[in-house]
């Protein structure tokens, strides 16, 4: 699986040049189960009012198809002369049972990105803030263990593992957010403002897909899976060696995973600004907007998804903005999904090169192209873009 060439495990950037990357497999993927962090919406009308949420395994020809688009992928990044490492699905149909809870089935391993970030030469094995992927770790540590084994100066790291016992939930959650719309606009900006989500602070939970790294600095996202005390656990664990910064979406009722609100793509240059992607319906606090100009960076909001994608599949759980959830091949390429055009169309503006993949039927798995990977190595290092610091 490993190639000839010696892998380093690098990555400092979302942007340097890729050389070594983890691609997802459908292989036995499940639904998600319901359970405290998690409640299944049916994207078809018709549909929702016949079934409840489904449990357990998915049809073999939706893994297929899935599993087509994903082999493609590899395929794509093989050609451009990137390592292409692919994870080892476990039966995911099996019940978990701990001491604290149980739930019925596991997930998938589509999405290494939630799991696994490789920061500098360390890789960060995240808490996860689900059930149902408490052991979505486990698909990786082949891999883990071939990394461990090739680069003798890669540091392993797995976050405290939480109890995710009921406490660690807010019970109401899920009726205030379903009683959203029909509460007035002031109650409404009272609760997007409460930064108040279905993961409370009680233990230390995240995602590795709240995090995005820029060199010197990385970005993580408060959200539905990623709490403050877990922030608070990145800076301490990476203090001295990159800078931790929070960033809040107050627009996002409902924010999970960053790489479909705040891409960056290239760094500012003496001659040119740096470019990051953001969400129109999800801008970024005034100071931090600030922050990034300040710093030489152009936030550019990408346009409204194609109607091609949007509506989503029946069982995606994920938002239309999977539109720009892209990757990076280096500071000039980057793979989007194929109906993109809109985006095709900014992006080749801003001088990027696209190359544009079909990746609709892996969106119900949890993502889309960047969701499904994982970069082990690319060609940068902890260069500082950030050295004017946040006003006051
Ligand atoms: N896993 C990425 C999903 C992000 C979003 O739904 O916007």
């Amino acid at each position: 699986m490993l190639c000839n060439r010696a892998i380093k495990v690098n990555a400092w950037t979302q942007w340097g040049k890729l050389k070594t990357v983890v691609v997802g497999r459908a292989d036995s993927a499940c639904f998600q189960p319901e359970e405290p962090a998690f409640k299944g919406k049916i994207n078809n009308k018709i549909i929702e009012k016949e079934l409840d949420w489904p449990l357990g395994r998915k049809k073999q020809r939706v893994i297929d198809r899935a599993n087509n688009q994903l082999d493609n992928l590899a395929i794509v990044l093989t050609r451009l002369g990137v390592n292409v490492l692919r994870p080892s699905p476990i039966d995911f149909n099996r019940e978990i049972k701990t001491p604290l809870w149980q739930v019925n089935n596991m997930f998938c391993c589509v999405c290494p990105r939630d799991v696994m970030i490789t920061i500098g030469n360390s890789i960060i094995e995240a808490t996860m803030s689900k059930r149902g992927r408490f052991f979505e770790y486990l698909p990786y540590r082949d891999i883990m263990y071939k990394l461990w084994d090739a680069d003798h100066y890669m540091k392993w790291k797995a976050a405290p593992k939480p109890s995710m016992n009921s406490n660690m939930y807010w019970e109401g959650y899920w009726s205030k957010f379903n009683s959203f719309n029909i509460k007035s606009e002031d109650e409404q900006h009272k609760l997007l403002h409460d930064y108040k989500y279905v993961l409370n602070e009680s233990e230390i939970a995240f995602d590795a897909a709240d995090i995005t790294r820029c060199g010197k600095d990385i970005f993580v996202q408060h959200s539905m899976t990623t709490n403050l005390r877990a922030i608070e656990w990145l800076r301490r664990e990476l203090d001295g060696l990159i800078r931790v910064h929070t960033l809040k979406f107050p627009y996002d009722r409902e924010p999970s995973h960053i790489d479909c609100t705040l891409v960056p793509l290239r760094p500012p240059r003496s001659e040119q600004r740096g470019v990051i992607l953001t969400n129109p319906e999800r801008p970024l606090l005034d100071k931090d907007k600030k922050f990034f100009k300040d710093n030489g960076w152009e936030l550019v909001d990408v346009p409204m998804p194609s109607k091609i994608n949007y509506p989503m599949p029946t069982f995606c759980q994920s938002s239309k903005w999977l539109s720009m959830n892209l990757l990076s091949i280096d500071e000039n390429t980057v793979i989007v999904e194929e109906n993109e055009k809109d985006l095709h169309v900014l992006l080749e503006k801003l001088g990027f090169e696209t190359i544009k993949i079909p990746f609709r039927n892996v969106f119900e798995f949890g993502g889309s192209i960047h969701c499904s990977t994982w970069d082990i190595e690319r060609e940068d290092s902890s260069e500082d873009f950030f050295r004017t610091p946040y006003a006051l």
